[in-house]
């Protein structure tokens, strides 16, 4: 495979300001003809590169006239226009959009046509550059049967429409804004819509219309409420107006991702549309909010100001996240977000920085951009714009961001500009800030207090290393805005000033003042960087930080620390004090009745993973042993607060407040306390509260419970469900979803069996998620001695690569993580990467991610 570099980027020799598109639709054949006004930027004559994907060109024109000089290298359509220096290149194509399983380019999902083409699904369309710093205006003509697609839907404004012959009709959609070809999109399809408006901050009324399969309208308010939301906040936060009289949403089934920015076109995963009380839970109701506000803001940071080439992917990604992260505080509680935040950080984001898959937040190099859609560019990404706006602060960073929205408008940027405007707007040298955008690797920072027992004064002693990763042995010390404070061992000293410290060497010394005894330290507050901290602090410090920091991140991480060196303790075959855990958590419940939701995150163990992540060799079994003991043994300790708070009566799940989420979100924590005790009645108990559910977020949570165990009542519970849902696709996914999440000893051969089952299919990523995402998250499973998950996840790949590479190559890195793991089993891993690779045909995505998984 090809390897493409960040530094081989040069700028295009021919720009495309217009580009005019006409579609005759149909389902198993759509003709396209694109007229492409092409102008060279070359000073020299330069043959016009089209790129194209699986497409034959079957009549190339130049202004008009029929034209011979074009050839075909490789997939793509190289044009010779001779010395000239403007043209208008036509290019008939046909397409089979009903053969279309990768779901990239024009494809059709429940008898409806609808595209993806970022990154570069534009040329399984027509030929075309297709690279995001070629931006055109778009013409898009569209005619279809009018039976089959009574709605036609692109980008920009409709208009006109028309009738045609043999019962089609048309429409002729105009963008007047410039944009990347992978911004392009079309709907057709029976649609019915959700119409609302909304009035921008210079009066101008936008018309909002949210398109979902008939019946589906009530489910999509939620939806249509956060985005009003985003759109408002966008102009009170960032200053940023919507720029068209149209912004519509398509929800469509089969989608490879979360969902789309097209240009007032925005195309979404139903699952991030769709939504009611007894459908959705409340965390899906929030990932509805926060993806709707992500695609939504990407209006600016992507749209108006776009990437100048696929490694600049974070400038838009890691800031669009930042954006929706900021908001969903804004909505909701803020400590909770930022805990909920970090928790996909370190179980998604810090295994990659710590595998062999492992690239800066600006990769240096790939095979297939799909699969650097990560983690490290989305999340990290974030974490970086967040530590900028951290050590500016929110007047600064709006100056920096509001010069960087001026000066690229219109433009395809780069990371760098981003930072420069930063530097330029917020005052603040960022040299050697930079490095965060080109070293990979989670930095590891060591900290250690000592006093000076004469004078009393405490010293914060900080080492900070980077761990190396593939093509980087070698790491320069990074810039790293630490939020600390110290406090008095007996509590007085609350208003110890917190410091900001930026660590920019290898060392640093942290004058922390004078303290009687030595202090208790909190650091990395609010988690102010991407970092793990290693820190010996005792129980009773962390005890003491998870009752009284005043800030709520370090109180929920000093618990989960009390828990986790618990938990790392056992597995290392200490003998296992879980008194100070239990007292932890009491304390912590004391307080729920203020802020259930804090609560709820706070008191929850750390996951099997996250556990694994702390050890030289991850015990998948040891880690399930000892963290069910220690949940049992809280849940049997604390009884009487976990049947406290299942007597008190759930709120109605029509209440979404964020406290009575909150409240749920207890109820279903204390439910699985209890669950997790050898209670008789735990069983009936979590029956009880499934069948008397008025809602999904208590129904699920008490089938997660239920399905953990071998009850009567488990059995009896998934039927019902399943029996309930089967004909609700988003709902059904939970059903394989817990199943594959389940702590019996069993799962895998569950899973096997649910990989037959009739609903189960490789046609929808949603589907394929929901059992197999589920199941690589489920440690002890996954990793079963026999090698028999590994070997499921292998069989899976392989059967899914020919159809969608994309969703197979990212379903790969599990298996990589063979180097945590004991001989056996990483001897298992690299045997099922090998069989992989081995299969004939297998794709570009796969090939990437198998083969660098396995160095
Ligand atoms: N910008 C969008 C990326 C995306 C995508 C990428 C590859 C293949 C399919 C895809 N669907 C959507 C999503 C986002 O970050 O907003
Ligand atoms: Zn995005």
């Amino acid at each position: 495979p090809v390897t493409i570099h960040r530094t081989a980027y040069r700028p295009p020799e021919w720009r495309v300001p217009e580009v005019a598109l006409d579609f005759a639709l149909g389902l198993e054949e759509t003709r396209v003809t694109a007229a492409l006004s092409v102008v060279r930027d070359a000073d020299a004559p330069a043959p016009l590169v089209l790129r194209g994907d699986a497409l034959t060109a079957e009549a190339v024109r130049v202004d008009g006239e029929a034209w011979n000089g074009w050839r075909m290298d490789g997939p793509d359509l190289v044009v010779d226009l001779g010395d000239r220096t403007a043209a208008v290149v036509e290019v008939d194509t046909r397409i089979d959009p009903a053969a279309n399983s990768q779901l990239m380019g024009l494809y059709a999902s429940n008898s409806m046509l609808c595209t993806q083409c970022e990154a570069e699904g534009f040329r399984r369309i027509t030929f075309h550059p297709d690279r995001p710093d070629v931006l055109s205006r778009y013409r898009v003509r569209m005619e279809g049967d009018k039976a089959a697609f009574p709605i036609l839907l692109s980008n920009g404004n409709c208009v006109a429409t028309g009738e045609g012959e043999g019962g089609t009709h048309w429409a002729l959609w105009e963008d007047p804004w410039p944009k990347p070809s992978y911004l392009f999109a079309l709907v057709a399809g029976d649609l019915v819509v959700n119409r609302d408006h909304f009035t921008t901050l210079s009066g101008r009324r936008v018309e909002l219309g949210i398109w979902v399969r008939a019946g589906d309208q009530d489910r999509t308010h939620h939806a249509m409420a956060s985005l009003k939301h985003s759109m408002a906040w966008d102009e009170q936060v960032y200053g940023r107006e919507y720029d068209l009289d149209l912004f519509n949403i398509v929800a469509v089934s089969d989608f490879n991702m979360g969902a789309m920015e097209n240009k007032g076109l925005n195309v979404f995963n139903t699952r991030y549309i769709l939504a009611d009380p007894d459908t959705a839970t409340d965390a899906d109701y929030d990932g509805v909010e926060g993806v709707v506000a992500h695609e939504y803001f990407h209006n600016w940071s992507g749209n108006r100001v776009t990437c100048r080439d696929w490694f600049q992917l974070s400038l838009k990604e890691g800031f669009t996240v930042y954006r929706d992260q900021s908001f969903s505080a804004a909505m909701g509680s803020a400590a909770v977000k930022r805990i909920e935040d970090v928790r996909v950080l370190r179980a998604a984001q810090f295994p990659e920085d710590a595998g062999p898959l492992a690239h800066p937040i600006r990769p240096d190099s790939y095979q297939e951009i799909s699969n650097f859609y990560t983690a490290t560019v989305y999340n990290k990404g974030a974490e970086i714009i967040r530590m900028m706006a951290t050590m500016v602060g929110p007047e600064r960073f709006r100056r920096g961001t509001d010069l960087y929205f001026d000066r690229h408008d219109g433009e395809a940027a780069t990371c760098e500009d981003f930072v420069r405007a930063i530097e330029d707007g917020a005052g603040i040298d960022l040299t050697q800030f930079r490095l965060w955008y080109s070293q990979a690797g989670t930095p590891r920072i060591a900290a250690r207090l000592e006093g000076d027992a004469a004078s009393g004064e405490w010293v914060l002693h900080l080492a900070q290393t980077i761990p190396p990763t593939p093509g980087q042995p070698d790491k320069a010390p990074m810039l790293i805005p630490l939020r600390i404070k110290a406090f008095d061992r007996d509590g007085a000293a609350q208003d110890t000033a917190e410091q900001l410290v930026l660590l920019d060497h290898a060392d640093a010394t942290v004058p922390l003042g004078r303290f009687a005894g030595r202090p208790m330290l909190s650091i990395n507050r609010g988690f102010s960087a991407p970092v793990i901290v290693d820190c010996a602090r005792a129980p009773g410090e962390l005890a003491w930080l998870a009752a009284h920091d005043d800030d709520p991140f370090a109180r929920y991480e000093a618990l989960q620390q009390l828990m986790l060196d618990t938990l790392v303790a056992a597995v290392s075959g200490e003998a296992a004090e879980r008194g100070a855990v239990v007292d932890a958590v009491r304390e912590t419940l004391a307080g729920a009745a203020a802020d259930p939701a804090f609560v709820a995150e706070a008191v929850l163990l750390p996951s099997e993973a996250f556990i694994g992540d702390q050890m030289v060799t991850v015990d998948p079994d040891a880690i399930r042993r000892e963290r069910l003991a220690l949940q049992a043994a809280i849940g049997e300790a604390l009884e009487s607060e976990w049947r406290a708070i299942l007597a008190d009566p759930a709120p109605p799940a029509t209440d979404l407040s964020p406290a009575a989420k909150g409240r749920r979100r207890l109820r279903g924590v204390a439910l699985a306390y209890l669950g997790a005790t050898a209670r008789d009645d735990a069983p009936a108990l979590a029956f009880a509260i499934f069948s008397d559910a008025d809602g999904m977020t208590e129904r699920q949570a008490a089938l997660a419970t239920l399905a953990h165990g071998d009850s009567d009542e488990r059995a009896h519970a998934l039927d019902i469900f399943y029996q309930r849902y089967r004909d609700n696709p988003l709902v059904l996914d939970k059903w394989f979803q817990v199943q594959a999440w389940s702590l019996r000893p069993d799962t895998v051969d569950a899973v096997r069996d649910l990989a037959r089952h009739p609903d189960f299919t490789l046609a929808n990523p949603n589907r394929v998620r929901a059992l197999y995402g589920a199941f690589t998250a489920n440690q002890a499973a996954f990793h079963r001695p026999d090698g028999a998950g590994y070997r499921l996840l292998a069989d899976l790949v392989i059967a899914l690569d020919p159809k969608n590479p994309q969703t197979a190559a990212r379903l790969i890195p599990p298996l990589g993580r063979w180097k945590r793991f004991d001989e056996a089993r990483a001897a298992l891993m690299k045997a099922e990467l090998g069989r992989i690779l081995a299969q004939p045909g297998l794709s570009r995505d796969a090939t990437e991610q198998a083969s660098k998984s396995l160095v």
